[in-house]
């Protein structure tokens, strides 16, 4: 093949690598371990757009460098199959979601091939596949069977817990479990019948049954995560959601808060990608107070009366537990504040103040948790006609209730500090409550909050003077002795839902049984009747009383007659171990055999997009950590190294119609001209618009309904400009670019170095179809290094001139680096240079070509592999190559302008080839014209020559 042409050498060495498994790697070897992963697609039916793949070719680009570095690299695709739209699309059209789901994943893989990626197909994995979600189930059963060590800081099977129970009762038991658990001694327990020895270890286990409040959506008839529901509404559908108490499957990922913020301590993500987690995690240092409570009827007799409650502390009398971070501002407290949830606020509340605690509780019951944190405005709350008495100081205050106070978060209970929280600042202007100064710096009470800065305690007793660190652990020490109160870490982290009302995700492997007293109690299946497949139903809806849509399901009941779960697990459960399945995929026994998982550990390097900060990222850790603890994975962290590749955007393109009253003849005018006219904006398909300049026809052709026959069009220079705006690329906006489309006109070589050439990897850019011409030209310019113009071929065996060496190694230099570092477009203009260059040389050296062709086959795989091929390597592929090593002797210049100073003055500067002796540099320094004429007849005292620095001449 003489000339370039992309259609046939791509599809040629494409077959190549399928047909040979040249991608395929195998779990024993002698070479180190690279795992590169991208974060698996859910295949949905729109097929890849060309900001898809940005991701997928960067970190195919580094799995081929690190094979040419001679590493072992796993580089494994999947689909992450379960999920919404196909099940969206199943209740629309009656079709089942597994063959919607088929047909997609066959147009992905083939949208995948034609790009060149370098995967090992063979390692395909499918989460919607049973013999997949065998082993998710397979999990979720690990789970259950396992309760979190807070002694020992590991997840532990639940045998080890009732072995504590069978001795010593739950007493020396340090587990996060449910709220209401019960304490017993070892003769309790043993005296209990089975059944209720299970119930309460059901309390202790990694995934439980709870009420939780959840968001509920009833457009697609399911709960959903926090991070599917954007400003109130589904992100998928947009329908609305609301706040709803359920019955659900919980995670106890909260066991694991403190590792998985001391993990990020350990991998290389970016800052802002651990700072989200951090936050969504949010460990907040400080203390739980008790405050007790006056007896509410002598409080409200003029509220002087005497306190009981003071004189005479005794344990039945309710106490209000705050969590707060600033115990230091205890001596600010002038009321209290509880969550209009809060279980003591019906005890507490007197019947005067009934009716306005009752009104404003029906109030707050309207606004979800996300809007009542993003409230910060409004003001509003009830006095509940209850007074606490302030520990620290005997003072009484009152309690109130507002919405500002979560339930779900520390106890559900503030002590407000009016001069240190903005928000109790707010609320005690409305309401009139005093303002207790807490610091000596006092410009302005708002300005206290940041106690840590500045300012002295005043008021304030055994802490006045100290620094704020000081002045909390004082305090928290003596909450301690007095009984009061304890120092608590607190994390804003809450356990996961892991319940769906759907059909399209794995059936959860739990039945229930009634218990003695007709309660249902959730069984496990036995391994050995995993996987639990999902039924077939005859719609994909719930059913009439409200279950979910496997309630539809026929005859589908445990062996033992006993109905199963119908609730489905979470999108995320799926994508949390999927890395694992990749290095053993065809395992029947284990979900990865322990030789696999000790030979690949973990990823070394994951590559995905950053809307996962939060979800997809902190479950995987957290069932990693789980797993490890459990003994079956190595490592307690999952992915070492994370880049997230920026978006894509779309560039849209507009024409403009002139507003007129007459639509049966609309006309448009060039973008050029617009300003002379009133017109409206409207998005033009980018597909046919090229460099801007609209295709009219097709326009009309592809637009009747807004551009017929009859449509006029006002043109500059005889040519139709569009308007442009960067928008997000989508459907709606016309301006999805297709890589099929892009791959056939100029082939996959141009557009994965393009994509690279558009920006830095991590960072967000518009896609541009104008610019790749260029793109396109340097892989002709290329080939035009190995073909004349009369198609000949080129190269030869001659040996490399020191130019062409220089202008190689310098290449093969920076291109390293570069990989390296994950800055790909540099590479790609270090390659424009690098051709050019060698162009202008009419280098032909194929010392210099090989090397080359190696460097460049990770960027541009078919076109390096056919050269490779043509400079006679024969049937080895240029993946399985060396990556050439670069040497200094070639990357230095051979000659050094050395600059000649004279008294510290330079005055010339003079050349030398690098390797003249420094004798030889001064004496035809000092024999040098210019260099005497400077010397004024003088002779010098000292030379000094510092090699490929300067020379000093002292006289
Ligand atoms: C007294 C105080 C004085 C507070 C002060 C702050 C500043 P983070 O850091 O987010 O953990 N708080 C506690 N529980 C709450 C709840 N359920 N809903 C709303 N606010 C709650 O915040 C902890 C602080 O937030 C706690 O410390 C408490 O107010 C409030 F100058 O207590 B602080």
């Amino acid at each position: 093949m003489s000339e370039y042409s992309h259609r046939e050498l791509e599809k040629k060495w494409q077959e190549y690598w399928d047909s040979k498994g040249t991608f395929q790697v195998t779990n024993e070897s002698a070479l180190p371990k690279y795992y590169v992963l991208d974060m698996f697609p859910y295949p949905s039916g729109a097929g890849l757009h060309v900001g898809h793949p940005l991701g997928y070719i960067a970190s195919d680009i580094y799995s081929r460098y690190k094979r040419l570095k001679g590493f072992n690299v796993l580089h494994p695709m999947g689909f992450d199959s379960f999920g919404l739209p196909a099940e969206q699309y199943a209740i629309q059209t009656g079709q089942h979601p597994a063959i919607t789901t088929e047909q997609n994943i066959t147009r992905y893989i083939e949208q995948m091939k034609n790009l060149g990626f370098s995967y090992d197909w063979s390692r395909e994995v499918r989460t919607s596949d049973p013999d997949y979600y065998k082993w998710t189930q397979w999990i979720f059963m690990e789970l259950f069977g396992s309760w979190y060590n807070n002694d020992t800081q590991k997840a532990e099977p639940i045998e080890s817990l009732t072995a504590v129970f069978e001795k010593e009762g739950n007493k020396p038991v340090n587990a996060p479990c449910d709220e209401d658990t019960p304490a017993f001694t070892a003769a309790e327990w043993n005296a209990w019948t089975e059944e209720e020895k299970y119930k309460v270890t059901l309390k202790y286990r990694l995934t439980y049954v709870a009420d939780a409040t959840v968001n509920w959506c009833p457009g697609l008839g399911s709960v959903l995560s926090n991070d599917e529901v954007k400003d109130g509404v589904s992100e998928r559908g947009g329908f609305p959601v609301i706040q709803k108490l359920m019955r659900q499957w919980m995670m106890r990922i909260t066991a694991y808060s403190q590792r998985l913020l001391d993990g990020l301590d350990n991998i290389e993500w970016t800052d802002s990608l651990k700072e989200q987690q951090r936050n969504w995690i949010g460990r907040s240092v400080g203390a739980l107070v008790r405050f007790e409570l006056g007896i509410k009827e002598e409080m409200e007799e003029g509220g002087k009366g005497e306190l009981s409650s003071l004189s005479s502390p005794s344990s039945n009398t309710p106490k209000i537990e705050v969590f707060t971070t600033r115990v230091d501002t205890i001596y600010g407290v002038t009321f209290i504040v509880l969550a209009p949830e809060h279980e003591l606020v019906d005890q507490i509340t007197t019947p005067a103040q009934r009716g306005d605690i009752d009104a404003y509780i029906a109030m707050t019951q309207k606004k979800s948790e996300r809007d009542r944190m993003a409230d910060v405005k409004t003001v509003s709350g009830a006095f509940t006609g209850a007074y606490v008495i302030n520990p620290f100081n005997g003072e009484k205050v009152p309690v109130y209730i507002a919405d500002y106070v979560l339930a779900g978060y520390g106890t559900g209970a503030v002590m407000a500090v009016p001069s240190g929280d903005q928000r109790d600042w707010n609320f005690a202007k409305h309401f009139d409550l005093p303002i207790i100064p807490i610091l000596d710096a006092q410009k302005d009470i708002e300005t206290q909050a940041d106690a840590t800065k500045e300012g002295h305690y005043i008021n304030s007793g055994i802490i006045n003077g100290m620094t704020f660190h000081e002045a909390n652990k004082v305090l928290i020490q003596w909450l301690e002795e007095k009984g009061v109160g304890k120092g608590k870490v607190n994390y804003r982290l809450r356990d996961a839902v892991f319940s769906r009302q759907r059909y399209w995700g794995e059936p959860v492997p739990v039945y229930y049984k009634n218990d003695s007293t007709g309660q249902p109690l959730p069984y496990l299946l036995a391994e050995n009747e995993l996987p639990l497949n999902l039924p077939e139903v005859d719609k994909y809806l719930p059913t009439e009383n409200g279950e979910p849509p496997l309630g539809r399901a026929e005859n589908w009941a445990h062996g033992s007659g006993n109905g199963y779960e119908l609730s489905t697990m979470p999108g995320w459960a799926g994508s949390s171990w999927y890395w694992y399945r990749y290095m053993d995929p065809k395992n029947e026994n284990e979900f990865a055999s322990k030789e696999a998982i000790s030979y690949w550990r973990d990823v070394d390097l994951y590559i995905g997009g950053t809307e996962h900060a939060t979800g997809h990222l902190l479950y995987s850790r957290f069932w990693n950590k789980f797993l490890k603890d459990r003994g079956y994975v190595p490592e307690e962290e999952p992915f070492k190294k994370l880049i997230n590749q920026g978006m894509i955007q779309g560039r849209s393109n507009f024409v403009y119609r002139v507003k007129s009253e007459n639509y049966s003849k609309p006309v448009f005018v060039s973008a050029g001209l617009k300003s002379q006219y009133e017109v409206s904006a409207l998005h033009v398909d980018v597909n046919i618009v090229e460099n801007d300049i609209l295709d009219v026809e097709k326009f009309k052709a592809t637009r009747p309904d807004i551009a017929g026959e009859h449509a006029e069009f006002i043109l500059e220079d005889g040519k139709y400009y569009c308007g442009v705006e960067v928008e997000k690329m989508s459907k709606s906006k016309f301006n999805v670019v297709n890589p099929d489309d892009i791959v056939e006109r100029y082939g996959a070589d141009t557009l994965r170095l393009y994509e690279m050439f558009l920006g830095p990897l991590e960072q967000a850019k518009p896609w541009n179809t104008n610019g790749i011409d260029g793109t396109y030209r340097f892989i002709r310019k290329f080939w035009r290094l190995f073909f004349n113009d009369a198609g000949q071929w080129v190269v030869k065996d001659v040996p490399a001139k020191p130019e062409e060496l220089k202008i190689l190694h310098k290449t093969i230099k920076k291109i390293e680096e570069d990989i390296e570092h994950f800055s790909f477009n540099t590479a790609v203009s270090a390659f424009m240079v690098c051709v050019n260059e060698l162009g202008s040389l009419k280098c032909q050296s194929k010392e210099v070509l090989n090397e080359l062709v190696v460097l460049l086959s990770p960027y541009a795989p078919h076109i390096t592999e056919e050269l490779w091929e043509l400079l006679g390597h024969g049937k080895g592929t240029v993946s399985k190559s060396a990556f050439p090593k670069w040497e200094q002797k070639h990357v230095e210049d051979a000659v050094f302008e050395y600059p000649v100073q004279i008294n510290g003055k330079v005055r010339i500067s003079l050349p030398f080839a690098l390797d003249t002796p420094a004798a030889e540099i001064e004496k035809e320094v000092l024999a040098n014209e210019t260099v005497r004429k400077w010397m004024e007849g003088k002779d010098a005292k000292k030379v000094i020559v510092v090699p490929k620095r300067i020379v000093n001449v002292v006289i």
